[in-house]
């Protein structure tokens, strides 16, 4: 049996390095030959990335859950396109997915359950890698810019709810989940994040599972 393209996502808090991240894995991936391609979300490109993208900048106001809908929509509005390039062999690195859906929006004081469901069965990634710094880091690191959420109280919220949704991943046996230490210099993360991904990025033989839907009990 062939084997798929491995899904790779990268989390993060906001400057915690991860356009940085996700570019050099990419370059360390076409280095290695191996068939590969970047999606970010938001993707601010689409009608309903546009619409999240006048919110992000504060151009317009919706209700916070509308907003985390259309979150949401816009990853699914990809799915089709991720289980392709999979299927086809490509290794598929996103830069944020699901996991700051919840953590983002939750962390506003949406309930947890409530942010996750819009996004039970996307396409699950094989490993979710969580680049982790302290909001007080990021901010040191050139500030936060004028974005809405770009702000070190919302920031600290945010790291909390991801850390509980990665202890959730690794106890459900969904894909795997990392935390690698980004207050470091930039080639030393990359070379852990790339520890990780490399084995994967061989081609995965496994069918690829669903978000919340194939979750393995304990
Ligand atoms: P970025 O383009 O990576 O800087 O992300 C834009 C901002 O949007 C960032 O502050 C994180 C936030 N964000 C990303 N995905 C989601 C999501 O699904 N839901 C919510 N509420 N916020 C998100």
């Amino acid at each position: 049996m062939s084997k798929r393209g491995a899904f790779i996502v990268i989390e993060g808090l906001d400057r915690s390095g991860k356009s940085t991240q996700t570019a050099l894995l990419l370059s360390r991936l076409e280095s290695a030959r191996i068939p590969a391609k970047l999606l970010k979300f938001p993707d601010r490109t689409t009608a309903i990335g546009k619409m999240i993208d006048s919110y992000l900048k504060s151009q317009s106001d919706l209700d916070d859950h509308a907003i985390h809908l259309l979150f949401s929509a816009n990853r699914w509005e990809l799915a089709s396109s991720i289980e392709h390039l999979l299927a086809a062999g490509t290794t598929v690195v996103c830069d944020r997915y699901a996991f700051s859906g919840i953590a983002f929006s939750a962390s506003k004081g949406l309930p947890y359950e409530w942010c996750r469901a819009p996004d039970v069965s996307l396409p699950a990634p094989d490993l979710a890698v969580f680049l982790d710094i302290t909001p007080e880091a990021a901010k040191a690191r050139g500030g936060y810019g004028e974005e809405r959420y770009e702000k070190e109280e919302m920031q600290r919220r945010v790291r909390e709810v991801f850390r509980r949704i990665g202890e959730e991943i690794k106890g459900s046996g969904l894909g795997a989940w990392v935390w690698v230490d980004a207050g470091r210099e930039k080639g030393v993360v990359a070379e852990e994040v790339w520890g990780h991904v490399e084995l994967l990025a061989r081609g995965v033989e496994g069918p690829l599972c669903r978000l919340w839907t194939d979750e393995i009990p304990a």
